[in-house]
Formats: C-alpha cells, structure tokens, sequence
C-alpha cells in the first residue's frame, strides 16, 4: 500500500505526463538516421496500422496514438525527419544522407495505462519521448579525461601498426618538420593538426573505426576552431615545456578539449540520456577485412566504458548517470537471410561480451538483437538442383534487380584461418518503394521499442 501511494505520488508529482530520453549512437554509417526515421515513422502509423506486434503496447491495444511536438531542448538542431522521408519516397528511393552533429525530436505517445496505480488517476496518459542521435565517436573520446598529453600521445603513437602505420605517412613527415622548444606557430600547428585529421579520416576510410579524438573526424559546430587544432607528438620523458612554445600550445589545447569538448558533452547531453540504443554494423568489417574487425571490436569496448558507472567511476564523479538500460543492435539484418539473423546476434555478444561481463555495470541491463530499421530486401527461398536455399530480393544501388545468398555469417569472432579462406561481400541495396501512407516495413524494431520503451507504457 505505501509502495503504491508512493507510486501515485510521484505520478501526480510529474503531473499525467511522463518523460523519457532515448539516445541513438554507432559509429558512422552504423545506421543511426535509418533507425530514428523508421522508430517516428513507425510510431506515428501505430493508431492505423498493427506494425508494431511486439511492442505490448501496441498489440494490446493501449497505445492510442502518436503525435511530433516540439523538443525539449532548444540548443540541438531538430533531427531531419521529414528530409530523410522525403529521400525514401523519391524515385528511384534514396538513403538519407550522413549527419555529422547531435539532433533531436520528440513524439507524444497517448496511451492506455495499464499499471493500477495509473488507472486510478487517469484513462490515458501521456509519455514524451525525446530521441537524441549522436555521433558514437564522441564516446570514443572518454578515456582522454583520465590521460594528459604525454600519455595520449604514447596511446597513439603505440597504435600506429599495420595499416595504420601507412595511412600516418604524411601525418609523420609533417610532424618531423616541427620544433616543439620553437616559439608558438599556429599556421605550423594548424597544417600538421589536418595532416593528422586526414590520417584519421582515412583510417574511418579504410573501415578502421577507433580514432582519437573522435570530433576531429565528426567535428560538428567545432569545425575549423582551434581547440581541433592539435596531435599526438613524440615525448621525451625528462622534458620540460617551454612557455610560449608549440608544446605549450598543443598541451593547453588537449586540456582545452577535455574540459570544454569531451566533459561538456557527458555533462550537458549524455548526463540527461534515460536509455541508449547502441547500433553495430557487424556486416561492415566482415566485408573490410580482419584488421577493421577487430578494430571495431576495439571501438565498441572503448565505447561500453562509458556505461560503466562503478561507486568510483569518473563519470559518477562529474554527474550522476541515469541510463538504466543499453540495447546492443546489429543493424541491417536485412543484407542476410533470416537464418543467419541468430548468427549476427551471436556475432555481437561476442563483440561486446567481453567488456560487458569484466566490467561492474552497476544497475545497468543490457541486451543483443538484430533489426534492420528500414528493409531494403524481402527473402524467400531458390531451388538449385535439388536443393532449396534460403535467398533474398532486392534492388542494388546501381539499380539491378537481383536475387542472391548472400552468405553466412560466422557465429564466432572469426579467426585467422576463416579470414583467408572466407571473402565476404554484402551487397548494398537500395530502401524498398513504399507508399507515403503505409509505414515503412521493418524487421525487430519493435522488439527494439519494447526493450527501450516497454516499462515506461505500462
Ligand atoms: N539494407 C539496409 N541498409 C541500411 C539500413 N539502415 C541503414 N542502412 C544503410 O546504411 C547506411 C547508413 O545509414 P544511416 O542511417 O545514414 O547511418 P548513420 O549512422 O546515421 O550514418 P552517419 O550519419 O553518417 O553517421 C544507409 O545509407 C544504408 O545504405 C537498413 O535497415 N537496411
Ligand atoms: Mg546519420
């Protein structure tokens, strides 16, 4: 009884409406536009149409309704919902195109509550969903706070193997050229600052996904200021900076983008996330080859200490976190036929397992599936000889229609062997056409919604 009077207080407290804040990120191209254009499409269409049988919500019925308002958060461009429509509905349909900053949009869902406390108070009730898509390379950036330049730099300078070593060619021959004792030259600086940014982006290029500082690649409103304006160096260990030198000037700027870039980010944006959906494109490195899958794998451990909130953690320390819940998704489901859909999830617990099982993720749940958030392909089956195989149909980018088995996923991290005798080659389609007044056609998102969402509609 006073679990329920507490229940019913805190509910009169916030009034009928209740709010929840849900953070979309991956890494780039992971699918994160495709996610949230599909999640509001879907959500609107929910009075008119059972597209959404796994969200309880939905398929008992409750959910009456949803409608965009304005967000919350006047600071963060509005995410472009109707553009990214309008590219889905062109002819022949396109893919949204790339976003590179934060954005944000609200939908109000009117619901029947179903939890009695609810009941007593009201026949429906209102919960605000507010969407944040953000870069997942911003994450990559948060074991910068705990470092100072020198230790940085050694991080960057230890990873520089293999294909890396080749991309930072240019990057090395114009840091060569630099005097760090000399007196401060911001023209120097700035050239040998986009010699490292470029190697960073051709480390994305070649599907190499762990760089640092993340908002060199994804720079958003900070494009071209001078607190992007700095790179890894080799330090002697008895060193001492000069005032006014360039060392001088790259250290106050590594501390400049600590504080006001990657604390300013957990602090004003990540601090207000409820709930985190984190999209994996597991299909990506399998087709790049075996250093851009560990890589990735690299990446997504880097990216899960940010949900790591133990009693001492840095994060506790400089806000106190509410994210009770993160969903791992691998997106596009929809390149492999359905039998294969258990493999990909396999495929990604195993990338994230690791780090998820080693790590104190106090109070935090997590979860695994696969969705494709708009379905480019539709699957059936081809006979060869006497034999049936699962198939897909699709539409490619070039505009070839083509029905084809795309392959099969590996259940495992592939090892050395596999690599060498397995090619993978996922072919990219193009979205299905589909009518304006029919939601687009999805696979698991409202398993996606349920996880998220579920709790929060009862
Ligand atoms: N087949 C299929 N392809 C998808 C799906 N979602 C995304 N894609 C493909 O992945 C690409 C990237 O998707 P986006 O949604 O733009 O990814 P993003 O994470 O927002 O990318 P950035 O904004 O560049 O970081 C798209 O252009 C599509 O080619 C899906 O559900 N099915
Ligand atoms: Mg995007």
């Amino acid at each position: 009884m006073k679990r329920i009077t507490q229940e019913v207080n805190d509910f009169i407290s916030r009034g009928m409406d209740s709010n929840v804040r849900i953070a979309v990120t991956g890494l780039s191209r992971a699918g994160k536009t495709a996610f949230i254009t599909s999640l509001v499409n879907q959500l609107l269409h929910t009075a008119t149409h059972d597209n959404l049988p796994l969200l309880t919500a939905a398929r008992d019925k409750r959910l009456i309704g949803a409608k965009r308002e304005p967000q919350a958060n006047m600071m963060v461009p509005r995410f472009a919902y109707d553009d990214a429509m309008n590219q889905i509905h062109a002819t022949p349909p396109q893919w949204p195109v790339p976003t590179r900053d934060v954005s944000e949009i609200r939908l109000a869902l009117k619901y029947k509550p179903n939890k009695t406390t609810k009941k007593l108070l009201s026949k429906t009730a209102v919960l605000n969903v507010d969407i944040i898509d953000y870069p997942g390379e911003w994450l990559l950036d948060l074991p910068l706070l705990d470092m100072d330049f020198a230790t940085w730099s050694q991080t960057q300078f230890e990873a520089l193997k293999g294909q890396r070593s080749e991309l930072a060619q240019a990057w090395l021959e114009e840091l060569d050229q630099v005097d760090l004792n000399a007196d401060v030259n911001e023209k120097k600086l700035e050239r040998v600052s986009q010699a490292y940014t470029d190697y960073l982006h051709a480390c994305k290029a070649s599907g190499l996904h762990w760089v640092q500082p993340g908002r060199f690649v994804l720079p958003g409103e900070l494009a071209g200021a001078p607190v992007l304006q700095f790179f890894p160096c080799q330090l002697e260990a008895e060193r001492k900076t000069v005032k006014g030198s360039n060392l001088a000037m790259l250290e106050a700027r590594f501390h400049e983008y600590q504080q006001k870039v990657v604390k300013a980010f957990y602090k004003h944006h990540f601090a207000t996330f409820d709930r985190q959906i984190v999209l994996v494109d597991c299909l990506q490195p399998l087709n790049a080859g075996d250093e851009a899958f560990y890589d990735m794998r690299q990446a997504l451990e880097q990216i899960m200490h940010s949900f790591r909130y133990g009693r001492s953690s840095f994060l506790r320390r400089l806000f106190s976190p509410k994210i009770d819940k993160v969903l791992f998704a691998a997106t596009k489901a929809d390149h492999v036929t359905p039998d294969q859909h258990p493999q990909l999830v396999s495929l990604l617990q195993q990338m994230v397992h690791p780090a998820w099982q080693t790590a104190s993720y106090e109070n935090i749940e997590m979860s695994c599936m696969s969705i494709a958030s708009i379905q480019a392909t539709t699957s059936g089956f081809i006979t060869s000889g006497d034999k049936t195989v699962p198939a897909l149909q699709g539409t490619t980018i070039e505009g070839e229609a083509i029905t084809m088995f795309p392959g099969e996923v590996p259940k495992k991290l592939p090892n050395a062997v596999y690599w060498q005798n397995s090619g993978f080659d996922f072919t990219s389609f193009r979205p299905m056409s589909s009518e304006s007044d029919e939601p687009m056609k999805h696979i698991r998102l409202d398993k996606a919604l349920e996880y998220l969402l579920g709790d929060k509609l009862k």
